[in-house]
């Protein structure tokens, strides 16, 4: 069936149409979905938003603590269509019928609740005795049950919706309109829990149908959406920072972004060395460890491909993964700052983050006077990562030198009681600050190391773009292919420095991500590392492109999990990526 050429309401979009093989690919997919949404709900869509996954080329869990990035959008991702509900009855507003086209995804109709700021209050205190269970509440009035305990598919689409309502359907704004009631329906090529951004996709698709079926998109900035995304995802349960739905909103076709959130959202286009002519690719290659970065899960609760062979493991992630690590960086900044005499701005409440006490340690109001040059910011980084020696254990004044070693005291960390003493504030103040929005769990933690890697792998970044910038600068230049021989060298060199300090001083990666790293650079990968969480999912190399066959065939015969798959599961867990396009919408009639 021939492809559809349908009208683009919000792009990046147009960079989509210039991709011929992923327009082609893209138009099948729209006719299945169109089809089957025909025969579930008796009509056509009226739209299809399509959001991406991303792969981190390097910066990992750094955007939390605001520093920059560097990601792009890969061609798997998350298609939602949708149409407004049409039948003789008629629901009350706002209803969502939704289903997916993963049968293990049970179809779920929601209502969302507009509550009396008294019922609002009843709501926020049931949160707070029940944490575990947290429903979100919005202080303007729109009310849906997300259930924060396990992860369910639908949990993102409400997740996404959850902020149209009441950004759009304030009961206090002038125009007061209600939701119409939809039907949607779901499909996605992204596996999920394998740091490909699986859950940003359907937060961002999710975000973007219902403002255009709701008549929200007109005159809609792209830095708003991403906004919109970051605070809605946060709604699953993960303190996440917001590289994946920027990626997932920003990203154009061959070109990687650089993304920074400090002192606001800022993204660059940067070119690699990878786009065309090109001399190398990125290849995703997935460990199967299905990480588990929200909640001790169970099979049953991933979004995403169905034949992940079932051998996948699930490791038990919960309280002492990604939000913990979210709450030692914020403590490791409190801590910094106050050894290093800094006087940092932030209403007292609320915690600053590393990259703001950067900002201090230069002495400069990045705010009022604009971003600091990646240069200047590169060198203020090599300076503070000899100061961020002032947080090992022992030169915060809680063990005796002689029982040190990084092997010893480093590895065992903080108490809670010592964390809170380094940190000069009252045990009520220090809970408060940092532990009453967030549920963490663990005996000891580890603000030296994680800071330690923040810094530095937030220098690694600022090095890979420079390196990028000046290859794709020295192209057209007859000394080009040493010359880029020698970049994808360095290249791969950061990558697997930001490997080493992943799993060493961040401990987010795990035995199979390890040996897959190892196997590949093995296999002839300049470089390679885990992308995402971590914990498991992707790893993601550089590899010369005249060698990728080889290299996956290499690959496959050495990781044990590969072992039994056959050639059509082998392609969906190791393949060669480029920077793709961003988020879309389209309206179909
Ligand atoms: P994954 O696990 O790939 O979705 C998560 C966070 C990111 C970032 C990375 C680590 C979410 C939605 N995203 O990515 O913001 O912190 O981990 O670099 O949780
Ligand atoms: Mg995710």
């Amino acid at each position: 069936m021939a492809a559809r050429l349908p009208v683009p309401v919000f792009t990046n979009l147009n960079d989509a149409y210039q991709d011929l093989s992923f327009a082609a690919k893209q138009g099948v997919r729209w006719d299945e979905l169109t089809q089957e949404f025909e025969k579930r709900f008796g009509r056509k869509p009226t739209y299809i938003a399509r959001a991406p996954g991303r792969v981190n080329l390097i910066g990992e869990h750094i955007d939390y603590a605001l520093f920059g990035v560097f990601p792009a959008a890969i061609e798997q991702d998350v298609l939602i269509a949708c149409a407004p509900h049409s039948s003789d009855e008629t629901p009350a507003p706002g209803t969502v019928r939704a289903h997916n086209m993963e049968t293990k995804y049970a179809p779920q109709t929601f209502t969302p609740m507009l509550l009396p700021p008294s019922g609002l209050q009843e709501k926020e205190k049931q949160a707070q005795e029940d944490k575990a269970a947290a429903s979100s509440v919005h202080a303007e009035g729109w009310h849906m049950d997300i259930d924060k305990t396990q992860l369910r598919w639908e949990s993102y689409v409400k997740a996404g919706y959850y902020g149209v309502l009441n950004h759009f359907f304030s009961p206090s704004a002038s125009n007061n309109t209600q939701p119409i009631p939809v039907d949607i329906l779901v499909t996605g090529t992204l596996p999920s829990g394998s740091g490909l951004s699986s859950s940003a996709a359907m937060v961002v698709a999710s975000t973007l149908v219902f403002l255009a079926v709701n008549g929200k998109l007109e005159g809609l900035k792209k830095g708003r959406l991403v906004e919109m995304a970051v605070e809605n995802e946060k709604r699953v349960g993960v303190n996440s920072g917001g590289m994946d739905q920027a990626a997932s909103i920003l990203s154009s076709l061959n070109s990687a972004l650089y993304i920074t959130f400090y002192p606001s959202l800022n993204a660059e286009l940067i070119p690699l060395p990878t786009s065309p002519p090109r001399a190398a690719v990125f290849v995703c290659a997935n460990s199967l460890v299905v990480s588990d970065k929200v909640v001790g899960g169970s099979e049953s609760s991933v979004y995403g491909i169905s034949h992940l062979p079932p051998s996948c493991a699930v490791i038990k992630g919960a309280k002492t993964r990604y939000n913990l690590r979210v709450v030692e960086t914020l403590v490791a900044a409190r801590i910094l700052a106050r050894k290093l005499n800094l006087q940092i701005s932030s209403p007292s409440k609320k915690p600053f983050t590393l990259r703001e006490v950067l900002s201090a340690y230069f002495g400069l109001d990045e705010k009022e006077e604009g971003a600091i040059d990646p240069q200047l910011l590169g060198a203020g980084l090599e300076d503070i990562l000899t100061e961020v020696e002032v947080l090992r254990p022992e030169r915060l004044g809680f063990r005796n030198d002689d029982q040190n070693s990084d092997k010893g005291e480093i590895q065992i960390g903080l108490t809670m009681d010592e964390m809170v003493q380094a940190s000069g504030l009252s045990n009520d103040e220090f809970r408060n600050i940092f532990l009453s929005w967030v549920d963490v769990e663990a005996s000891h933690f580890q603000v030296y190391k994680r800071a330690k890697h923040i810094f530095s792998e937030a220098l690694r970044v600022l090095q890979f773009r420079q390196l990028c910038l000046s290859s794709s600068q020295s192209l057209g230049n007859d000394e080009t292919s040493t010359s880029t021989a020698d970049v994808l060298k360095s290249l791969g060199n950061l990558m697997n420095a930001s490997q080493e300090s992943c799993a060493s001083l961040y401990e987010c990666s795990c035995p199979e991500l390890d040996e897959l790293t190892q196997i590949t650079r093995e296999a002839g990968a300049y470089g390679s590392r885990l992308t995402g969480a971590g914990w498991g999912g992707c790893t993601i190399s550089l590899v010369d492109e005249s060698d990728v066959q080889g290299f996956i065939q290499r690959v496959k015969a050495r990781y044990g999990p590969y072992q039994n798959l056959n050639d059509t599961e082998l392609e969906e867990v190791i393949f060669a990526t480029r920077p793709g396009s961003g988020a879309f919408v389209f309206k179909l009639e």
